[in-house]
């Protein structure tokens, strides 16, 4: 037997005998994270595709899902590529809500290692005069596992002390500053977790 009808006032007895249900006002029933992750540990930089097309909701539908990586990153939708690029062991967690505002939450473990070895050095560093006094630099990255690039410059006339004056993130190939007049001269290396690349051709630039 099935008692239906609006929701009792309160203090108001409502008899039901055992096996009967009481269909008043439906309660939202919460969905249900579940999520993915390919692969769950590596070397870094790793790539890890998240997957949360199997959360469910049990009487609606999810509305939206939303991750935060553990690392400062985030993204939304159902499915999200993220690359991790420093070692560590980080939660990802993806929380799920559904048509009526109830969330869930579920969360991953993942595992990134340091990479073994320094990145590949660049090469086919130009530098090129750009509008005022910008010089603007362009090389070739030959490196997979970098976390960045190194610029370092010398003034030419100063027997060629160079000193660190940028990084760039990576898969970076430019990076561009204004100058004082002179003749400068650059050069680039990658860097990772482990260390250095060695360098790359030097480029010279006169800067009038
Ligand atoms: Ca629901
Ligand atoms: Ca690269």
């Amino acid at each position: 037997m099935t008692t239906s009808g609006a929701v009792p006032e309160p203090g108001v007895a409502v008899a039901l005998a055992t096996g009967d249900w009481f269909t008043g006002a439906p309660v939202n029933q919460s969905p249900v994270a579940r999520a993915t992750a390919t692969p769950g540990s590596g070397t870094a930089p790793l790539v890890v595709t998240f997957d949360g097309s199997s959360s469910s909701d049990p009487d609606g539908v999810i509305a939206s899902s939303a991750w935060t990586f553990g690392d400062g990153g985030s993204a939304a939708g159902q499915t999200a590529n993220h690359t991790y690029q420093t070692a560590g062991s980080f939660s990802a967690r993806l929380t799920v809500t559904d048509n009526q505002g109830a969330t869930n939450t579920t969360t991953l473990s993942i595992v990134v290692n340091p990479c073994a070895t320094a990145p590949a050095a660049p090469s086919n560093l130009i530098a090129s005069n750009g509008s005022g006094r910008i010089v603007m630099l362009k090389w070739s990255d030959n490196a997979s596992n970098e976390t960045g690039f190194y610029v370092e410059r010398a003034e030419k006339a100063k027997s060629l002390q160079f000193s660190r004056i940028a990084t760039a993130g990576a898969n970076v190939t430019t990076y561009s500053q204004t100058e004082a007049a002179g003749t400068w001269v650059y050069r680039v290396q990658s860097f990772n977790g482990v260390g250095t690349s060695g360098y790359s051709n030097s480029a010279t630039i006169r800067v009038r």
